[in-house]
């Protein structure tokens, strides 16, 4: 099955997508999402200028030679734009291999180890009012794990809390905006809201937070230990990652769980946290760590350890990413957990898809291949939009801080 063609397709139903379309001699072609949020054309040029080239002409079947090959010859290894370039012809390529065999990509990997995909939603809001509303509202949804994020008394600006409720898009500005952040006052805030969000759900349903990369090792530690009562599934992002060693700090003093990785781009960005048992759950994605011949080896390397799969799933990871992602949810034996923050109206209409929510879960659907299609007529009505992620500063001084 030879490769005859290769396209980046970039639209903007409601924010910007990247998407690779490979198309063969066999008349099958396959989608991989190449999404960079706030750096898209980026990754859109490293595919059109530089790897399509080397595509046109090789054996489609040969996904991992052509890893390899986009891999080791790039020379230059590793990042985020390399790796989603990577990952988005990855992705196209199992596509259509399990087009060609007629069968569900999940089938290709090894079969179905659960009956469905665990996902958890986003509950956020203003305050902790709000927020536990949100919480409620997403339970009575089906859900049973929940991301609860809120504003914190006296900033301005807030993580996680997005347009309206259903869905958070932070690449809102055609200039990156300017949030301010106070460590002091959030670790104050977090552990009230979760007290809140705890006794209003519940015992039994999952609760989940994201950090953001905000605080120091030690700071990290005081809010796993303050959170500790109200026995989270994971506590996300503590402090930045890349000093793997600082994460020794935090697990000497909490027992909550630890995820990280959505920002890593090769198991070489988790490998210390991983065989140091220094997290519990690896949040690595489809679209950004080298696609899913890169995935399947990071998830059996944190199998070892006991580590497990909570893959990233935003809305700036196109329903391409989260199609892929779900097959090899389905699949991967040390599975955890599947963010999946819902896309507008506008981009499923762009992305038609196989997979579904019931009840808490998802399911990919037995459409050959990853079940995503892209509807490129409906696509080029949304022209990219140059729109960026948000910078932060510390409110006392204006310190440039991590977002
Ligand atoms: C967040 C993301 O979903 C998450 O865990 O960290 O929403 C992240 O802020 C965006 O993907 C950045 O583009
Ligand atoms: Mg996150």
């Amino acid at each position: 099955m030879k490769i005859t063609n290769a396209r980046v397709i970039v639209c903007s139903p409601g924010r910007n997508f990247v998407t690779l379309k490979i198309e063969t001699d066999q008349g099958l072609s396959g989608l991989g999402d190449a999404t960079l949020n706030g750096r898209e054309l980026s990754v859109a040029s490293y595919l059109t200028d530089h790897v399509i080239p080397c595509l046109i002409g090789r054996d489609a079947h040969q996904i991992e030679d052509i890893w390899q090959y986009l891999y080791r010859g790039a020379y230059w290894r590793r990042g985020p734009v390399t790796m989603s370039a990577i990952a988005a012809v990855d992705t196209a390529l199992w596509d259509l291999k399990a087009k060609a065999a007629d069968m569900p990509l999940y089938q290709l990997l090894g079969g179905r180890s659960r009956t469905g995909v665990m996902v958890y939603g986003h509950a956020n809001g203003a305050d902790v009012e709000r927020t536990v509303e949100e919480v409620l509202r997403y339970k009575e949804a089906g859900y049973r794990a929940i991301r609860a994020q809120s504003g914190v008394p006296g900033l301005n600006s807030v993580y996680g809390v997005g347009r309206g409720t259903m869905f958070y898009e932070p690449a809102d500005a055609d200039l990156p905006s300017e949030h301010d952040w106070s460590s002091e006052k959030y670790l104050l805030h977090a552990p009230k809201l979760f007290e809140q969000v705890r006794q209003a759900v519940g015992p039994d349903i999952h609760l989940l937070h994201d950090v953001h990369h905000r605080l120091t090792p030690i700071e990290a530690a005081r809010l796993g230990k303050a959170l500790e009562p109200f026995h989270l599934f994971w506590m996300e992002d503590a402090t930045p990652a890349e000093n793997q060693e600082s994460f020794r700090l935090i697990r000497r003093h909490t027992t909550t769980p630890i995820a990280v990785g959505e920002i890593f781009n090769s198991i070489w960005d988790c490998k210390g946290l991983i065989e140091e048992q220094l997290i519990d759950y690896i949040r690595t994605t489809v679209v950004h760590a080298g696609g899913i011949t890169h995935l399947r080896r990071i998830a059996d390397f944190a199998s070892m350890y006991q580590v497990r799969t909570g893959c990233h799933g935003a809305t700036d990871l196109s329903p391409v990413c989260m199609g892929a992602a779900l097959h090899f949810d389905l699949w991967v034996p040390n599975f955890g957990i599947q963010e999946y923050m819902r896309h507008t109206d506008e981009t499923d209409a762009v992305f038609p898809h196989a997979y579904e929510f019931r009840d808490g879960f998802m399911f990919p659907g037995e459409a050959p291949g990853h079940g995503v299609q892209i509807d490129e007529a409906l696509a080029a009505k949304y022209p990219y939009r140059r729109a960026y992620l948000p910078v932060n500063r510390q409110a006392h001084d204006g310190t440039l801080w991590h977002w």
